[in-house]
Formats: C-alpha cells, structure tokens, sequence
C-alpha cells in the first residue's frame, strides 16, 4: 500500500508499507532550510521511520518533492496511526468529529499529524482548527493556510523548550527516577518531578491514585502531556519511550539496529542484574541483619556484577555500552553511584571509578540531582 504522507508544507512523502496495517507509526522530518542555491526554496531532507508492532515485516521508502502551492494530500497513514490502540476512545471520537465538519478533510489530517507527531498542544490544535473553519467559510485553500513557517516546525523537537513539561514521578532517594531525569536534562525536555513516597500513605507508590499510573506501585512513572498524556512505567521503557519520541537526532540512541541492540543489552542486564541485586543488597545491610547468608548472597553477586562491568569498560573507550555515551550510561549510573551503600567499593574497579567520575561531571546529571544534593 502507498500512503501520502504530508510532513510539512513544503514536503511530501511517500511511504510504502507491506501488506498488513502498522499499529504504530512516528513520522519525522528533518527541518528544512532555506535553500541558498535556489533562494526562495527549501532543502527537503525526510527521515521516516516506523516502528511497528505487527508481525509482518514493513520497508518503507521516501521520495521528495518540491512544495506546490495548494496541493492537498490525503493522509491514509495518519489515520493508521490515529486509530491505533495507543489512541483513546475520546481523542478519536473528538478527532472524527471535527474531520467530518470540515470539507477538505486531507488539511485536517495534516494539522492531526502535527498535533499528534510532533508535540503541538492541544489548545494551539484548537486555534489552529478555529481559524481553518473561518478559512474555510471565506472559501480559501485550506492546505496552505494553517501551516506553520517551515523553520518553525517541530517535527523534529528541534525546540524541546517549546514542549509541555512531562511529569515525572519519582522520589529523593531513588536511583531509577534518576536515570529518567538524566535523560530529560540531555534532551532538554523540560519536566516537573513530583516526589513520591514509598509505602501506602497519601503520597504513596502503594496508594490508588498512583497505581492508576503505574499498577505495579513503584516510581519511576511518567505522564507525556505532549502525546495525550502518553504514560510509561518502568525505567527502562520509559528511557526507550523517549529516546525513541525525542533523541530524534540519535544522541543518545543510535538508529542503527545494531548499536540499539547493544544498548538495550546493557539497560536489560542493568535492570535486571545490578538494580535487583544491589538493590537487595542494600535492603539486608540497612534493614535486614538477621539473615546474613541472603546478605553475603546479594553483595557477592553484586560484586560480581560489578566485575562484569568493569571488563565492558575497560574495552568501550570508557562507556558502558558503545563507544559514546548513550541510554545505557544513564540506566547504571544511578545505582553506580550509591554502591558504597551495598559494600561494592569503587577503588577495586577503576574503569567504573573514572567512567562514574566523568558522568557526575555532566551539566546534565549535577541537574537531575539538583533536588537530592
Ligand atoms: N524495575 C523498576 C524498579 C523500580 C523500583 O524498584 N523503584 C523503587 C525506587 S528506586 C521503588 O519505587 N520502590 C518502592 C517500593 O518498592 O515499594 C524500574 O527500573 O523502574
């Protein structure tokens, strides 16, 4: 199937995808630029992507073109998209009942894809459809009228400060909320943490209003009010979540599958190597004394892991994972720096030591630990 795919106003795309429907899309352009050898034109570079949860393979493939003045686009991809499960029954309700009181339906899914890909906010959404159905009452095209500037244009989150800030429940003294506002300091997604307490009380992880976030009470947890509230728990998805909606430029997340894949081994054996054992660790020496075998158990596997570690960094040019820093620097950071408190001692693994020593040092880390210091 062949979906047209307006990306801005000034780009086409076409994306073709095997049989069978995606059930999720993300769509970004790169910005375009003026363009200094045609003067009033724009350089169209596209990245597509899409990442897709159904079984069969998809391949895609993107051509460009030049804007012109008043094309529409039809847009069965967006709607492939829109009615995806990751769609509420009131956005999509919402989003159909405005598609139909309008007559070119291809603009409306144009400013959709805006709202949904890149961070437009709902109450811009709705000026923006306001001043189309004005448009279109006076009889005007209504493809060209609502678009943003070209340079302005967000597809790309090229302006992180222009978004929402995502909440981010997390508390004081516990290292996985950490990891995910390491993550939104390097991206410079603005953010608000909202400090939760362990346990059942008011505050609490254990409490109802907050399983209704995260069912399985733990922090961290976050709400993306730039994708209808989009929520994610666990921290490790959540790192993927936004790496893959944001890091846009791959940073922090490269795009080739194979780099990913190192990643994603070294955020997996932390979150469930590391974090558990340290994390057990550190329960049997600060509130558990009477067990000592379950104790001696956690810290020498711990060490073990640290051993592990150690190795990795001693071969990667100093990060955990590849040869720069990424999502799996941030994913064991945090637990690397209280292992004091599970009787790992640093100075026996001095590529940890150092590595640890360089990421305190980043603008972004002495920020997310702003709170706690
Ligand atoms: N695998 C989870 C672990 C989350 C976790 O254990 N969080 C701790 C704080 S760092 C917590 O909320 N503990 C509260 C509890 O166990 O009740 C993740 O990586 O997000």
């Amino acid at each position: 199937m062949i979906f047209a795919l307006d990306i801005s106003n000034h780009l086409e795309a076409e994306v073709e995808v095997s049989e069978g429907a995606p059930r999720q899309t993300s769509v970004s352009a790169e910005p375009c630029r003026p363009d200094p050898e045609e003067g009033t034109g724009f350089e169209h570079q596209i990245i597509i992507t899409i990442r897709t949860n159904m079984s069969k393979p998809v391949t895609t493939s993107s051509s460009h073109k030049k804007h012109e003045v008043g094309r529409t686009m039809s847009n069965t991809l967006l709607s492939e998209h829109m009615y995806s499960e990751a769609m509420s029954q009131d956005k999509e309700n919402k989003l159909s009942k405005e598609k139909s009181t309008h007559k070119d339906a291809s603009s409306i899914d144009a400013l959709l894809n805006e709202h949904m890909y890149s961070g437009l906010s709902e109450k811009d959404m709705q000026k923006n459809l306001n001043k189309l159905a004005k448009e279109e009452k006076k009889g005007k095209n209504l493809a060209v009228s609502t678009r943003k500037p070209c340079h302005n244009f967000n597809h790309n989150y090229t302006n992180m400060s222009e978004l929402k800030p995502i909440t981010l429940y997390s508390h004081k003294k516990g290292p996985n909320g950490y990891k995910v506002a390491i993550l939104l300091e390097e991206l410079g997604i603005p953010y608000t943490n909202v400090w939760k307490e362990f346990g059942d009380g008011p505050n609490g992880v254990k409490a109802a209003d907050f399983l209704a976030i995260n069912p399985n009470g733990r922090i961290p947890a976050i709400v993306d009010p730039n994708n209808n509230d989009f929520t994610v728990w666990e921290s490790g998805a959540i790192l993927l979540y936004l790496a893959g909606k944001y890091d846009t430029k791959h940073h922090l997340w490269p795009a080739k599958l194979e780099e990913q894949s190192i990643i994603n081994q070294w955020i997996a054996y932390q979150i469930s190597g590391q974090g558990p054992s340290q994390g057990n660790a550190n329960w049997f020496i600060l509130y558990d004394q009477t067990n000592p075998a379950a104790l001696e158990r956690y810290v020498k596997e711990t060490n073990r892991i640290y051993q592990v570690l150690e190795k990795k960094l001693a071969t990667t040019g100093g990060f955990v994972a590849t040869h720069a820093f990424t999502l799996a620097d941030i994913a064991w950071y945090p637990w690397v720096k209280i292992a004091h408190v599970a009787k790992v001692d640093l100075s026996s693994y001095p590529h940890v030591q150092k590595w640890a020593t360089a990421v305190a040092e980043r603008e972004s880390v002495k920020k997310a630990y702003a709170p706690y210091e």
